[in-house]
């Protein structure tokens, strides 16, 4: 008997910088499970591409470019789906980047770009879909953290700590809204071979050494984090509020 209880049916679901890496495994992953999914980028080409491949694959989607930093484009946006597609039961705050330096290196520029995208536009995206969702009574948000929201790795100190004010405002998420009917989770994903990381992992002694940490022995396939994602964007979750699920390979059951 198939449950029903992980079928997204047709709601729509957002979600930020889906044009590749891990959003765009994850909007395949909501897609192939019944959403609406729609993309985002500020590359608008490179959206475009990302939108005519999940719609050759047979689904449901949609693309909205705006640049998360940008508040007044983020509510336009976010109105613009609401009257144009429909209601937004989904949003996966996924768009992010990745800066690598020791922190006294870090000029002000730096600091600034990583905590306004990795951060304020989770707050930003976060408000504007919530306002709706709480007229509505009930949504899904889903914050991607990271395992730096729990452990640092030298130079990536802005990202860690966005990253972990991520976790904290997932929490905070989670108490404002809950009592309208919200949830509001995170998925802290550990090492996956994405374009963020290709320093890394084409680095060879960093790959031995990601190969020794994680006791999994390997790094992740963004297809590891759909599982999490639809879960959490589903019903099966409706009781799961404020919290976040390691997809890690057991990185951080270990030391
Ligand atoms: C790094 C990586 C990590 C990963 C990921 C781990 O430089 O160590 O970019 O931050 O991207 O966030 O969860």
């Amino acid at each position: 008997m198939g449950s029903k209880l992980f079928d997204l049916d047709g709601r729509v679901a957002l979600v930020t910088g889906s044009s590749q890496g891990i959003g765009h495994a994850i909007a395949r992953g909501l897609g192939e499970a019944g959403a609406r999914v729609v993309l985002n980028g500020r590359d608008l080409e490179r959206l475009e591409g990302a939108r005519a491949g999940l719609a050759a694959e047979g689904l449901a989607v949609e693309a909205c470019g705006f640049d998360v930093v940008d508040g007044a484009a983020v509510d336009a946006a976010v109105a613009t789906i609401e009257r144009e597609i429909g209601p937004i039961e989904i949003l996966v705050n996924n768009a992010g980047i990745q800066r690598r330096a020791p922190l006294h290196e870090v000029d002000d520029a730096t600091w600034r770009t990583v905590l306004d995208v990795n951060l304020d536009g989770v707050f930003r995206v976060g408000r504007a879909v919530a306002r709706h969702m709480l007229a509505r009574g009930r949504g899904k948000i889903v914050n991607i953290c990271s395992l730096m929201s729990e452990v640092g790795r030298p130079t990536t100190g802005p990202y860690t700590a966005a990253k972990g004010a991520v976790r904290m405002l997932t929490r905070a998420m989670c108490v404002d809204w809950a009592p309208a009917g919200l949830q509001v989770n995170g998925i802290g994903p550990g090492y996956f071979a994405t374009e963020l990381n290709r320093p890394l992992y084409e680095n060879p002694e960093f790959d031995a050494w990601i190969k020794r940490r994680t006791p999994a022995g390997r790094w992740g396939r963004v297809e590891e984090l759909v599982g999490a994602a639809v879960f959490l964007a589903s019903d099966a979750s409706s009781f799961v509020n404020g919290q976040v699920i390691y997809v890690d390979g057991g990185v951080l059951a270990s030391l």
